[in-house]
């Protein structure tokens, strides 16, 4: 049997794309609830205000785990539900929601993973010091991660500090497509480093408060190839796997920046704010596993027309085909060799079991979590059945995948489906779905198990062997 038999079999899930109830029980607004409000920023202005309604219907939603067979549900918290002004009062109301959400999990024998930060950040936050703009905003994280760890410590044992630096940083300072929708790529590397000092604060103060759980954090796993031999191809490929793999993955698992790729940044945005006593701190925060979102790889070329990323919607939601931010490099779409989604995300397992192989030789033995991977789509509904086979199809190919790198050696501890049910998509809006559970919008939001949920439930009882 080539899955451990304590492989988490499981399905991700984050605060603002799945709770609804924005501004109930005390919670205060997040970045997310006033950028949506921005016309033109989001699919159609969709919002989160209800999304899917778990804050509601959580046990619901429970049921539908626990019959599934799920062994693992990662979900993430809302800041501004339990620290309204980000670092002040708590909110009882939030973490009573949060409490119930775990307790009703473990009753069902389902373990929570939970994400502290998957980018609802307090609007306080953002109007005090400009949010991860400020060294302030680290001590609000630890007061955050203190809290989380001091209520749900005792039922929690795994932590994921952030979720996906790399989107919330470029999209928020240097393409305009997230809040706080600014164009200044030095920010962008200034605020990947404070959020980086904020994760190690967040893994020592765990560690120290004698926590027995693992801690680390996520990040997007998107392997760069060169799209032909040229040289300037392969030049293109080193900036672009520099920045989207070593810039953020060697602080979290090294405690160092890759040297030549910050001297290159430093003389074209000038001198970053990095002390050495922030080094040691990397050096001594070590993460006790990585998780990796994969969708895609990245097949890169230079940008020979020297073209711009936009900041409108559809250049930043279909990855493929534009430009990068910096403009030293363009990912390239290429239909004729490659296969793709509907929003134009290749489909390439092989790239999931190279990210894998490409951690392990860089960082050596980590354990590794897939905390998510998943296909998005608008899904065929034939009387009220809900028959998403290119669903089945992605994830089979992809768990296929994780089997082959767990064979080879790889520690390969668990994988998150993105998403177990239909939620926001932060910028398509209700039509991209993810799911293994439908969400009729058009009749309150009622759950419809899809075809998808049955073969998943099928995989998790036989452990894998029936992929
Ligand atoms: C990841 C995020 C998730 C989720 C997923 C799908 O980047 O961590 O929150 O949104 O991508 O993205 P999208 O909804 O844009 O298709």
């Amino acid at each position: 049997m080539s899955f451990p038999a304590d492989f988490l079999w499981g399905a991700a899930t984050a605060a603002y794309q799945v709770e609804g109830a924005w501004n109930e029980d005390g919670k205060a607004p997040s970045i997310w609830d006033e950028f949506v409000r921005i016309p033109g920023k989001t699919f159609e202005g969709t919002t989160g205000d209800i999304a899917a309604d778990h804050y509601h219907r959580y046990k619901e939603d429970v049921q539908l785990m626990a019959e599934m067979g799920l062994k693992s549900y990662r979900f993430s918290i809302s800041w501004p539900r339990v620290l309204p002004e980000g670092d002040g009062a708590v909110n009882e109301q939030g973490i009573e929601f949060y409490s119930n959400l775990i307790n009703e999990l473990l009753t069902n024998d389902i373990i929570p993973f939970v994400t502290l930060y998957h980018w609802d950040l307090p609007q306080a936050l953002q109007d005090e010091f400009g949010g991860w703009e400020s060294r302030q905003c680290i001590d609000a994280f630890e007061t955050f991660a203190r809290l989380c760890f001091e209520r749900f410590g005792d039922r929690v044992h795994h932590w994921i500090t952030f979720n996906e630096p790399i989107i919330f940083q470029t999209f928020g300072y240097a393409t305009e497509a997230h809040p706080p929708a600014k164009r200044d790529p030095f920010l962008l590397y200034q605020v990947s480093h404070y959020v980086n000092l904020a994760h190690a604060r967040a893994v020592l103060a765990y560690r120290e408060m004698g926590n027995k759980g693992e801690i680390g954090l996520t990040h997007v796993s998107q392997p760069c190839y060169a799209y032909t031999n040229s040289d300037e191809d392969k030049e293109a490929t080193w900036w672009a796997e520099s920045f989207g793999f070593h810039w953020y993955y060697d602080p979290i698992l090294k405690g160092e920046y890759p040297a030549e790729y910050r001297k290159a940044i430093e003389a074209q945005y000038g001198k970053l704010d990095i002390t050495d006593d922030d080094l040691s701190l990397l050096k001594s925060a070590r993460s006790d596993f990585i998780g990796i979102n994969y969708y895609q790889p990245a097949r890169i070329a230079a940008n020979n027309q020297q073209a711009e990323r936009t900041a409108d919607r559809e250049s930043n939601t279909s990855a493929a085909g534009t430009p990068s931010f910096c403009g030293r490099y363009r990912t390239v779409l290429d239909t004729d060799q490659f296969e793709y989604t509907r929003w134009s995300w290749e489909i390439c397992p092989d790239a999931l079991h190279d990210a894998m192989k490409r951690i392990h030789a860089r960082y050596g033995d980590i354990p590794i979590y897939i905390t998510e991977n998943g296909l998005g789509d608008e899904d065929l509904v034939v009387n009220d059945e809900i028959l998403d086979e290119p669903r089945i199809d992605y994830i089979r190919r992809h768990l296929l995948a994780c089997q082959q790198a767990i064979e080879e050696g790889i520690k390969l501890k668990g994988y998150y489906a993105w998403s177990w049910i239909d939620l926001l998509s932060w910028l398509n809006g209700y039509k991209k779905q993810y799911g293994f559970v439908y969400v009729d919008r058009d009749n309150k939001l009622k759950r419809i198990k899809k075809q998808s949920y049955f073969w998943y439930q099928d995989i998790i009882a036989t452990n894998g062997e029936s992929l």
